[in-house]
């Protein structure tokens, strides 16, 4: 059976911290409410459940409060997981706290030592490369470490661009399938998909081009029904979770997990 990088068993989550509200954000569009975030939260675990994951969920980290986007902390690959280096300095801890979370799943776990950085949100897992996206959070040297780890592993690393003003370079797409993106058209207009098929959000949707393909399901942002119907037209089945406040400080569907399949 061919292996898809969408094909998951397991995820690492970690609940929102009550000071979450220090969360970094590019542009100021409001606190995110904690009840309501806990409760967004939740939806989006069970909607990890219903699509076949075992969803493994850790205690906040009070100190970090961006510590629920547990994307940007590691890149879990199927022969084993990098433990990342966040280039937002306020987030670096988190990843040496993700560690030994991972340790029970994963035979082989490398580690980012520096002195660049990369973060989760940056790289988009296809079926035949990795593309990773220089941006504010992930630079030059980041990017190099990450591919000598990953072409021992057997990967092809593609260094691309994340688009300025934009935090991660997944913020604009999603990976479908093994041959379909969904993007923006701000992304796509870069031309790093050339040999991808390529799905644009609706106009005005741009925001919900952070979605996450599990197993047979693709879970988006709620409030996007245009390319939501889009979607579904071409065969997807398309769950929603609402997502409002996490979006305040720029968290999508890709950075609330990390998605994979053990090698222990
Ligand atoms: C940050 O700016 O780091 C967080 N407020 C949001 C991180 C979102 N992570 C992701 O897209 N992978």
């Amino acid at each position: 059976m061919p292996y898809y990088f969408y094909q998951f068993t397991h995820a690492i989550t970690r609940r929102p911290p009550t000071t979450i509200c220090d969360g970094l954000r590019a542009v100021d569009q409001g606190n995110p409410d904690f009840a309501r975030i806990s409760a967004h939260h939740g939806e989006y675990i069970a909607a990890l459940q219903n699509a076949g994951m075992t969803v493994v969920e850790l205690p906040p980290l009070e100190q970090f409060p961006d510590c629920c986007f547990v994307e940007d902390t590691a890149l879990c690959l199927p022969q084993g997981a990098i433990v990342l280096r966040p280039g937002a300095v306020t987030r670096r801890g988190e990843a040496s706290a993700m560690a030994p979370h991972l340790a029970p799943f994963f035979d082989d776990i490398a580690v980012i030592s520096g002195p660049g950085f990369v973060e989760g949100g940056d790289i988009l897992v296809t079926e035949r490369e990795i593309l990773v996206g220089r941006s504010a959070r992930t630079d030059a040297a980041g990017i190099a470490e990450l591919t000598q780890i990953a072409k021992a592993w057997g990967h092809h690393v593609r260094e691309v661009i994340t688009p300025p003003g934009v935090l991660h370079f997944k913020t604009d797409c999603s990976l479908l399938d093994h041959q379909t993106i969904l993007a923006t058209p701000l992304l796509n207009a870069s031309g790093c998909f050339a040999d991808y098929t390529v799905i644009e959000t609706a106009d005005g949707e741009e925001a919900c081009a952070n979605a996450i393909r599990v197993n047979d399901t693709v879970i988006m942002p709620a409030g996007f029904p245009k390319t939501a119907d889009i979607l579904a037209a071409r065969g997807y089945h398309v769950v929603t979770v609402n997502n409002s406040e996490c979006a305040k400080i720029d968290g999508g569907m890709s950075c609330l997990s990390l998605r994979f399949t053990p090698t222990l």
